[in-house]
């Protein structure tokens, strides 16, 4: 399985014109705002402060990566939902997460966070809509899986499955992983799935239009 040795910092994007000059290949994490989005990461790389968890929701406007193994990005998309954000930022983000996943791109594989006690959001669905049409392929994670019995996390998961079923057999949905920094459950499920996705050949993608 796929060991992390070393994660850093690199540096955060405003603009896609600053973006890393290296291209890897990447492992994008997507989720709104206080989804668990940094916490993930920290444990993923097991770190504990690689990506700094907020207290203030919606506060990061850039896209953060970080450099893995010396070998490939994990990418920090900013979070979204926080209902404080002004409008015009709103559709700076959508436009900023839009050309991202445009460039017809080294995206290996993205993890979309989901809360597990929850339904997914107007803008998770969204989401997902963009990353079946640039065929990005991606995972669910159900993250703070510790905070429901074990008995309502697998309905939930029955219901996720049946929801997305046809992303599932016919589109870019290449399962849904039950996660939590509690008992880090699903950690080496999220390892596995990443190493397979950097060694597979590129997905043909859309031409960026
Ligand atoms: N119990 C529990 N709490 C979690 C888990 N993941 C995140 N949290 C908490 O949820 C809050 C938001 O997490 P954070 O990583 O900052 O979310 P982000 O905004 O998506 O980056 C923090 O208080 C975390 O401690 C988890 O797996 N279990
Ligand atoms: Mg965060």
């Amino acid at each position: 399985m796929l060991k992390i040795s070393s994660a850093e910092f690199l540096q955060g994007v405003v603009d896609l014109r600053q973006l890393p000059k290296n291209e890897l290949r990447e492992i994008v994490f997507i989720g709104r705002s206080n989804v668990g989005k940094s916490s993930l990461l920290n444990k993923v790389c097991n770190k504990k402060h690689l990506a700094t968890s907020s207290s203030i929701p919606g506060k990061t406007r850039e896209i953060n990566y970080y450099i893995i193994n010396n070998a490939f990005y994990f990418v920090d998309l900013p979070g979204y939902g926080y209902a404080k954000v002004p409008e015009q930022m709103r559709a700076g983000w959508k436009k900023l997460i839009e050309d991202f996943l445009k460039r017809g791109n080294p995206v290996a594989l993205a993890m979309q966070l989901i809360d597990s006690r929850q339904e997914p959001t107007p803008l998770d669905l969204m989401m997902m809509d963009w990353l079946e049409y640039y065929e990005v392929p991606y995972m669910l994670v159900l993250t703070k899986a510790d905070k429901i019995p074990i008995s309502k996390l697998k309905k939930q998961i029955e219901i996720y499955q049946e929801q997305f079923q046809t992303q599932i057999t016919d589109g870019c949905c290449r399962g849904i992983v039950p996660f939590s920094i509690i008992s880090g459950e699903g950690r080496n499920e999220l390892l596995k799935h990443i190493e397979t996705h950097l060694t597979a050949t590129p997905n043909k993608r859309k031409a960026a239009v």
